[in-house]
């Protein structure tokens, strides 16, 4: 008998248990991130001859991540001799008045006139999310941001959990694989008064392609006649061209036509500190006064969110940004890794065009900056991951830097095959 009851009490407790609901019983299972969840893909794939050309992170010619020498200098500097307080809310200041520098050049009017607010943040997202908080916050017109479409993938989640709303002007012309200027411009000319326009500084992410300095400069004046608030993006300053100041150009030629410009600036990919997370976000004020209050508010923005940024990155970025030998070494290890991202996209043109790979392959040279709009459709790069082992993210983006002596021979010939149908 009493076995009986014992019996039946568990199979109670075992229903009641199964019954009782958890309280993330109703959370939905979310989509792998379209970038990074690539990696995880390419991390599970035990083939030897894989490749990743998902997120855009250097890589050398042996496909190995790359710490820079001039990285690797300063931090034998560093090393043992700092302690590990606090930094203040706003960052590191002898960092973010040199990333200050390196974007608005030496020659700076407005930070000669000490009217530009900066922080230093985690890395670019961190600066289009405490811009986008800031801008929901003190943006004193309505919360609209316009993106080039297409753009990098985190940024329409960034600016609508800021509480922007988020719409896109024309950027890529499929059928020419350039930029569509005239509806670029069409669609920034009928853009409401004041609203935000979203601007990729430099080598476009996904599609390599920028405006040239003509464009930048008809775009600049169209936002200035519209009344539009340019907010740059720059994660790639000196990957492009090779050259930080030519990189510039488009942030320093609105600063200079007098917008009140907002920047996101990224040390991931030009000083190769992706984990380090070091970055900056800068607004010019019209004076002293103003920026004082902006400075004040940006702290009262960010101490909720993660009190203070970290200190290693920052500590690495500022002695090299501050060294004149270290900065002269550091611009040449930036044009080396540009300069090899070119390299690789004239030997891709070179395999696809010999193998008879039907299409016009041009725009693979032609594209500027971390990244290839290749043109392959979804099937393809399905099909090149499944059976060929290459990742890539589904809209036909390659990062140039997986690519190396070692592997083009063999990513060539498979999207030749997926091209023709083959794979
Ligand atoms: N802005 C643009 C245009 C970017 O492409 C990226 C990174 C960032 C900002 C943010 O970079 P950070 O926070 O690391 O400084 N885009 C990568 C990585 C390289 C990513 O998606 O996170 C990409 O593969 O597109």
């Amino acid at each position: 008998m009493l076995a009986v009851a014992r019996r039946q009490v568990t199979v109670q407790r075992t229903l009641a248990s199964a019954l009782r609901l958890s309280t993330w019983s109703t959370v939905p299972a979310g989509p792998p991130d379209p970038i990074l969840g690539v990696t995880e893909a390419f991390k599970a794939d035990k083939d030897p001859r894989k490749i990743n050309l998902g997120v855009g992170a250097y890589r050398d010619e042996h496909g190995k991540p790359y710490v820079l020498p001039s990285v690797k200098e300063a931090e034998k500097r560093l090393a043992g001799a700092l302690d590990k307080e606090y930094l203040p809310i706003t960052g590191d200041a002898s960092f973010t008045k040199l990333a200050a520098k390196l974007a608005y050049g030496p020659d700076s009017t407005p930070l000669a006139e000490n009217r530009v607010a900066v922080t230093q943040s985690i890395s670019g997202t961190g600066a289009l999310r405490i811009g986008g908080a800031f801008m929901a916050r003190h943006y004193p017109h309505a919360k609209v941001i316009y993106l080039p479409v297409p753009s990098w993938g985190n940024h329409t989640p960034i600016f609508r959990d800021s509480g922007f709303e988020v719409r896109g002007y024309r950027y890529f012309d499929k059928k020419t694989v350039g930029l569509d200027f005239a509806g670029l411009k069409e669609d920034l000319q009928n853009a409401p008064k004041n609203a935000v326009v979203l601007l990729h500084a430099c080598a476009h992410n996904p599609t390599g392609v920028d405006p040239t300095p003509e464009q930048w400069k008809e775009i600049s004046d169209i936002i200035k006649e519209r009344s539009l608030f340019p907010f740059f993006d720059m994660a790639y300053q000196g990957f492009a061209s090779g050259d930080t100041t030519r990189d510039a150009f488009a942030v320093r030629h609105f600063v200079s036509e007098g917008h009140q410009t907002a920047l996101c600036q990224s040390f991931a990919k030009n000083m190769g500190l992706y984990g380090e997370r070091v970055g900056a976000f800068s607004l010019i004020a019209a004076d002293p006064d103003e920026k004082a209050r902006v400075d004040s508010q940006l702290k009262i923005v960010i101490r909720p969110m993660y009190s203070n940024p970290p200190l290693h990155g920052a500590r690495i970025a500022a002695t090299i940004l501050g060294d004149a030998g270290l900065y002269k070494q550091w611009e040449g290890e930036v044009k080396g890794m540009a300069d090899r991202i070119i390299s690789m996209r004239d030997k891709l043109y070179d395999g696809l065009v010999a193998l008879n790979t039907p299409g016009d392959w041009n725009h693979i040279k032609r594209q500027i900056g971390m990244f290839s709009f290749t043109g392959l459709t979804q099937p393809q790069t399905k099909a090149l991951a499944e059976k060929a082992h290459i990742y890539m993210t589904a809209d036909g983006r390659i990062s140039m830097a997986g690519l190396n002596s070692g592997n083009i021979e063999y990513f060539a010939e498979s999207v030749s095959k997926a091209v023709k149908g083959d794979l």
